[in-house]
């Protein structure tokens, strides 16, 4: 066990001192009111507020077919209802048999001279918009679509094979407003909906959540809005408790929005914009529909398929907010290597910067060219280097020549950056270093200055990727609270940050306090001499706020800051400014477009100007961005951690649907904070953690400041933990590899929920406690503290699937639907391969390249009637544009395992073995073919308990393990 000595806390009362900095400073406060706004009621909780249901709705008329749809106008059908916003009266409608699979519905208003001039309708420069494939026409479609004007429009969209009703907004008005559009569909008792990413929800949304959407900076709240900004649902529906259909919608609109998931009806609401709605199929060529086409449809025909990433990425990541040297680093890597754990990437949070500047190095803490020679050893060892960028930028201290801060001087020389309406300078907002700004990406000018300083960083910080945070985009004051006070930069906002004075972290995980109750003691006495240390001094003023009632929408007026809907936003008070760039900042396009319209595309646009900005660094090779804000697209160039849960058994539970919702949304190089971001970990749920995040796509551990150190090696648990789990990962790191190059092709998920591999058992719609990694592996990991057993099921098992123990190969014996208790020690999770399965393995080693290099093998798991199947997509692991690729297909049938290759990629590895899982008995015979050629090498077999290993291949498969076609036949 661990012990933890609590230091005592030091109060700073006139500022703080930045203890990283070279000569220690001390940082002016800002005064508590700069953070201050007004208290507002959201909207779903104001018994005051109109019923917007009660407005006049519209008639279509005009009607105009258009080959692949048609035209309509819609007139508002009675007076103004000022709702939410003041009333547009003509509207165009616009349907789209777009492809044959997918139906574009588009409202907008008729009456704008260009969109975006007067009227915010989201652009396909930012956001990929679906068009036409120019031959779909109604008859062709598998959707169809109906609509009455009786009393008002309405419309529905059924699936033309089996009328089935997917959506409908009959018995519902259409509301159109300037800051509130609404449209509500009825749904079938007790739907099943998923998606709406981000949340940190159940996988299965349930009929009583309100999904907002606002990209706001804060830590993984349970049902409220998150980072991310992916509007798309899928709904399965089980029919007579067997088979299933399934279908999508994805709402192309960025504003601040609101989904009500209720009983019998989902309501849609946006702050502006227009409706952009995709209905997709979910149907093959057969006719049958799934959950697992509708995603692929959704991003291979609405928002892109996912970037490829690099090998190496697919290793494993350890991060840390408070590395405080590049000593503390160094020990890390070594303390990794003698603990035998592998470690493919360090990363460094913002310790490394001078005074929280981007692009800058601490030259007493992280000297150049030491911390260049550090990064440039990790190379040389095989490993990688990742740190943060933020996405604000530090405003220098004009009065104060020395205070001269390049990237900002750079920038504002381009004006570059996002502007204040007020005063027409810059918006002058408060982060990390003090007043920022943050750079306008409509402006091209943007994306060469940012290209520019990442370059120019890279030379003495030769980073293999980027981190970009606070990319909501977050501020910590209300407005361009540095107008008229940039002289006293650099400032501290009016609260205390993690890592400042008292701010130490004394909770602990679920559990602790029964498996280490003297040091759960220990740590709730320091926590209450914090609190008392704390309420002694306090170090400021809490800001006085005031509540603020509903605003009226005022004919031509657009109240960007307070709009009449009050969306039901995470921050205190629910303001949309708070915690974020204010709404009424400008941006520099020619139409001044406002945040109020670009809040949600923060994230997706700083993350694709570093993704272009690697480029430069890196010609030609993937580049590897983890962004914390995403919008639907953000996959095409970026991946996504989970943001700030918390070190707790309930927070790990939620990763595995948050990550679900990202496979959803085409961000599949996802992961979570292993071991938890903010609170203490400890030793039980920091083993299950290590375990869990293997099977997760992204694998980082990453933590606070304000808590103990949790790198792997700390408790000997957790060490062993982590070296078993990663030694199943990285034995399957091309079977990962594999699933991403189905998802960059195909829009295939990696992670998946029970319920899309087995849709017709309506008793896994909501398991999230249990997930396949593809189609093969089935991972059941422990969720909860103080056990040492772990339930699952193993699905399709009462329908002949055949599942086996990925330890001992040995067959699970299970009932349909059966609740399974599983040995789960500490240090064991248990996976699960499924029958039908054909793996390529490696041999587990250090880094992803050492393992890259080791012989191959097979593992051929049998189905129940002797079968399976698998494939393998090897490439150079990092160029963009490959010269070379190569697929391998491989099959088991007959008694024969048989594979062929394409491609020109030359894997040097041999294949060494093969292992059959689930043979009835040990064969009398082998037989091998290689290239057409019979081989007589001298390759062994063994029968064991119904599995079958054969080995010695290497000689047959001495110039590559598939460079050549392949048959082995076994004869019984
Ligand atoms: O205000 O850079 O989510 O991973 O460690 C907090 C410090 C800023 C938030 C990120 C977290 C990171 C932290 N950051």
């Amino acid at each position: 066990m661990r012990a933890v000595t609590f230091a005592p806390a030091v109060l700073a009362l006139a500022g703080f001192v930045w203890a990283q900095t070279p000569t220690e400073r001390v940082i002016p406060t800002l005064p508590p009111q700069i953070n201050a706004l007004p208290s507002l009621t959201p909207t779903i909780y104001d018994d005051s507020a109109p019923d917007s249901q009660e407005c006049p709705g519209y008639k279509a008329s005009n009607v105009a077919q258009t080959g692949h749809g048609f035209t309509a106008d819609l007139a508002i059908a009675g007076a103004n209802c000022q709702a939410f916003g003041n009333d547009v009266a003509d509207l165009v409608l616009e349907v789209q048999y777009q492809a044959k699979e997918r139906l574009n519905v588009r409202i907008y208003p008729k009456y704008i001279a260009s969109a975006n001039s007067s009227w915010f309708i989201l652009p396909p420069s930012l956001v990929d918009q679906p068009e036409w494939d120019g031959k779909t026409t109604a008859n062709s479609s598998d959707l169809s679509f109906d609509w009455s004007n009786d009393p008002t429009f309405q419309f529905r969209v059924s699936r033309t094979s089996t009328g089935e009703e997917l959506f409908s907004t009959y018995g519902h008005v259409i509301v159109y407003e300037d800051q509130f559009i609404e449209l509500v569909t009825n749904m079938v008792e007790d739907y099943n909906v998923y998606g709406l990413a981000e949340n940190i929800h159940d996988f299965r949304l349930g009929n009583n959540h309100t999904q907002t959407f606002y990209a706001v900076d804060a830590g993984n709240p349970i049902d409220g809005n998150v980072y991310g900004v992916i509007p798309f649902y899928q709904e399965t529906k089980y029919h007579n408790g067997t088979d299933s259909t399934a279908h999508g919608m994805y709402a192309r609109n960025a504003h601040g929005q609101e989904w009500l998931l209720r009983e019998n009806t989902i309501t849609y609401r946006t702050l502006g914009g227009s409706f952009d709605l995709y209905f997709l199929s979910g149907q093959k060529d057969d006719g049958s529909s799934s959950a697992l086409t509708t995603i692929a449809q959704f991003q291979v025909g609405c928002i892109g398929t996912p970037a490829m990433q690099m090998y190496w990425t697919f290793g494993f990541h350890q991060a840390r907010w408070g590395y405080e040297n590049i000593s503390v680093v160094q020990e890390v890597v070594d303390r990794y290597r003698e603990a035998n754990i592998p470690l493919e990437c360090l990363w460094n949070d913002l310790d490394i910067y001078d005074l929280y500047r981007d692009f800058t190095n601490n030259q007493v803490t992280y000297p150049l060219p030491a911390f260049t020679n550090f990064i440039e050893s990790l190379h040389a060892n095989g490993q990688h280097y990742v740190p943060i960028i933020d996405s604000n930028i530090y405003v220098s201290n004009p009065e104060n020549a020395s205070d001269y801060y390049e990237p900002f001087a750079n920038g504002a020389q381009l004006q570059t950056f996002i502007r204040d309406p007020t005063t027409g300078d810059f918006y002058y907002g408060d982060n990390w270093p003090g007043f920022s700004v943050w750079a306008d990406w409509l402006l091209p000018s943007s994306q060469a200055w940012w290209t520019s300083e990442i370059v120019k960083w890279h030379k003495g910080t030769p980073f293999d990727g980027i981190w970009i945070d606070l990319s909501e985009a977050s501020s910590f004051c209300a407005g361009s609270c540095g107008n008229g006070r940039l002289n006293e930069n650099p400032v501290h906002p009016p609260f205390l940050l993690p890592g400042d004075p008292l701010t130490f972290d004394f909770n602990y995980p679920e559990g602790f306090n029964v498996t280490n109750a003297t040091e759960a003691s220990s740590a709730a006495a320091a926590a209450s001499s914090q609190a008392a240390a704390y309420s002694a001094s306090p170090v400021l003023p809490a800001a006085t706020t005031t509540t603020q009632g509903r605003t009226e929408p005022t004919p031509g007026v657009r109240n960007l800051n307070f709009p009449p809907y009050v969306i039901n936003h995470v921050q205190s008070g629910h303001a949309l400014g708070k915690s974020a760039i204010a709404p009424n900042a400008t941006h520099n396009d020619a139409y001044n477009t406002t945040e109020y319209e670009m809040h949600n595309l923060f994230g997706l646009q700083i993350s694709n100007a570093t993704y272009h900005a690697l480029l430069e660094v890196f010609p030609g090779r993937r580049p590897f961005t983890v962004g914390r804000s995403v919008f639907a697209g953000s996959g095409k160039t970026t991946s996504h951690w989970g943001g700030d849960n918390t070190a707790t058994f309930g927070s790990m539970y939620l990763s595995i649907s948050q990550a679900f919702t990202m496979m959803m949304s085409g961000i599949p190089m996802f992961g979570a904070d292993t071991c938890g971001f903010a609170r203490n970990t400890d030793n039980q749920l920091c083993s299950r953690w290590m375990e869990l995040s293997a099977f997760f796509p992204f694998y980082r551990n990453h933590n606070v400041k304000a808590a103990i150190g949790q790198e792997a090696y700390h408790w000997s648990s957790v060490a062993e933990s982590a070296r078993r789990a990663m030694a199943v990962r990285y034995s399957l790191l091309n079977y990962m590899y594999t699933l991403f190059y189905h998802a960059h092709t195909e829009g295939a998920t990696v992670m998946r929920a029970l319920a899309w591999e087995f849709p017709n058992d309506a008793s896994l719609a909501g398991t999230d406690s249990q997930f396949l990694l593809g189609p093969s592996i089935l991972v059941t990991p422990v969720l909860v503290p103080n056990v040492e057993t772990v339930q699952g099921v193993f699905p399709g098992i009462g329908d002949g699937e055949r599942w086996y123990d990925w330890y001992t190969l040995e067959e699970v014996h299970a009932a349909a639907q059966e609740n399974v208790t599983m040995s789960a020690p500490l240090e064991h999770i248990n996976v699960h391969v499924r029958g039908g399965s054909i793996l390529p393995l490696q041999q587990p080693k250090y880094t992803t390249n050492e393992t890259r290099h080791t012989p191959f093998g097979l593992l051929v798991a049998l189905n129940s009637t002797g079968g399976a199947m698998g494939s393998l997509y090897l490439d150079d692991g990092e160029s963009l544009v490959q010269d070379a690729t190569r697929l391998v297909t491989f099959a088991y049938a007959e008694n024969c395992l048989s594979f062929t290759s394409e491609g020109s990629y030359h894997a040097a590895q041999p294949l060494a073995n093969i292992t059959i899982a689930g043979v009835a008995s040990a064969p009398q015979s082998m037989s091998l073919t290689c290239g057409g050629a019979e081989s007589d090498a001298n390759v062994t077999m063994a029968y064991e308990s119904g599995v079958l290993k054969v080995a010695g291949m290497e000689d047959v498969t001495a110039s590559g393990a598939f460079e050549k076609d392949m048959k082995v036949c076994f004869g019984w």
